[in-house]
């Protein structure tokens, strides 16, 4: 018989004495959020990989002997999170100097502000309120390379929408993953994008987290990317009350995502190394998460894949663009490897 995997949530909630389980269903975070509620995206999704949510910053504090053990296998830390921006940390030798596999380089991290609930929770009016306040804010404060515009998805074309995500720029309506847990309320009222002319500078408003700051272009160029992103970072940071844990760093909804909140990822061509069928496992070594071309739960298409770093908290920003980039080094040394063989 084959074994059915079963969610971190799960798999948590299985570990808790009937004392401490007893003890976590009597509970409410501040906001209102219960075990219950932290856990129905796991119910109701039995495929979910974690499928635990926080509906607050103050859930993780409240439900802390569920969510600590479960934090603490993801991202294989049970420290305190320690942040490092410093752009000269990072490599300046190009990982792909051909130009050949890398399609395009994408670092994003996600915020909340800490006035607000999380996605779970958040009101129609909060939400409309922080996309409003938080729209006004990135059109003052970012200048030069970064100055751009604020589209609301409520009213925006069909055409514009579909190309927008076509082109790996705009969010999709949240999964059933997020269904589940009610981020996916009033949409699309209350969320947007704001993008820079070349779109190299972006923040999505009220998806999975309420903002979610991008840095992306075509190409390889890593540093560059992640040069641009902390320099949003800290506009950001300076410009709004952000949320932050003492333990976790960045607060997000999905405990996956706390610490840096970052995920660096990039478009690659790997067709032999990708048809290994030890390829996750070679993956999982390099501490890298595979995800197909249209974001996650998607698949891959033409032998390109979305590699990025899988552990967001326990590593410094620098610590997880480093780790991707030695990682695709790997990877595209092996495809040469491969292709060279492949061709005698
Ligand atoms: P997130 O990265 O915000 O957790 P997704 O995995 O759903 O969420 O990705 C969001 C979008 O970003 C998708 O359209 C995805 O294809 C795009 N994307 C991710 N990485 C890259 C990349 N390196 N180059 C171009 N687009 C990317
Ligand atoms: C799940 O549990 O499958 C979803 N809630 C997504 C979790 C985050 N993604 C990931 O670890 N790949």
């Amino acid at each position: 018989m084959s074994e059915t995997k079963i969610s971190l949530a799960v798999k948590h909630l299985r570990a808790l004495s009937q004392e401490q389980l007893h003890d976590l269903l009597l509970r409410a975070s501040k906001g209102g959020f219960t075990l219950g509620d932290a856990i129905r995206s796991a119910v109701q999704n039995p495929d979910s990989s974690v499928g635990a949510y926080a509906g607050d910053a103050d859930s993780y504090d409240t439900f802390a002997e569920f969510f600590g053990p479960l934090i603490e296998e993801y991202h294989g830390f049970n420290g305190t999170h320690v942040t490092d921006f410093d752009v000269t940390k990072i490599s300046t030798e190009p990982v792909d100097p051909t130009g050949e596999a890398i399609v395009s380089t994408r670092i994003r991290v996600g915020r909340n502000l800490a006035a607000y609930p999380l996605a779970p929770l958040i009101t129609r009016e909060q939400r409309l309120d922080l996309m409003n306040k938080v729209s006004a804010v990135l059109k003052e404060k970012l200048t030069g390379d970064l100055a751009g515009e604020f589209y609301p998805l409520e009213g925006m074309s069909e055409e514009t929408r579909v190309q927008l995500v076509q082109d790996h720029f705009l969010f999709k309506q949240g999964d059933r993953f997020l269904e589940s847990v009610g981020a996916n309320r009033d949409w699309p009222e209350g969320r947007g994008i704001f993008h820079n002319a070349d779109k190299t500078a972006l923040v999505w408003i009220n998806e999975e987290d309420q903002l979610r700051i991008i840095s992306m272009q075509k190409g390889g160029d890593i540093r560059a990317v992640f040069d641009r992103l902390a320099r949003m970072v800290e506009i950001i940071n300076a410009s709004l009350p952000l949320s932050y844990h003492p333990k976790y760093g960045a607060v997000s909804s999905c405990p996956t995502n706390l610490g840096t909140a970052m995920r660096a990822s990039v478009h690659v061509k790997i067709p032999f190394v990708s048809a290994r069928p030890d390829f996750k496992e070679i993956c999982q070594d390099l501490k890298l998460s595979i995800r197909g071309v249209d974001g996650e739960h998607s698949e891959s298409k033409g032998g390109i894949y979305d590699i990025s770093n899988k552990r967001r908290l326990g590593v410094s920003e620098v610590d997880a663009v480093t780790t991707m980039y030695e990682g695709i080094k790997k990877l595209l040394a092996m495809e040469r490897e491969m292709a060279a063989a492949a061709a005698v």
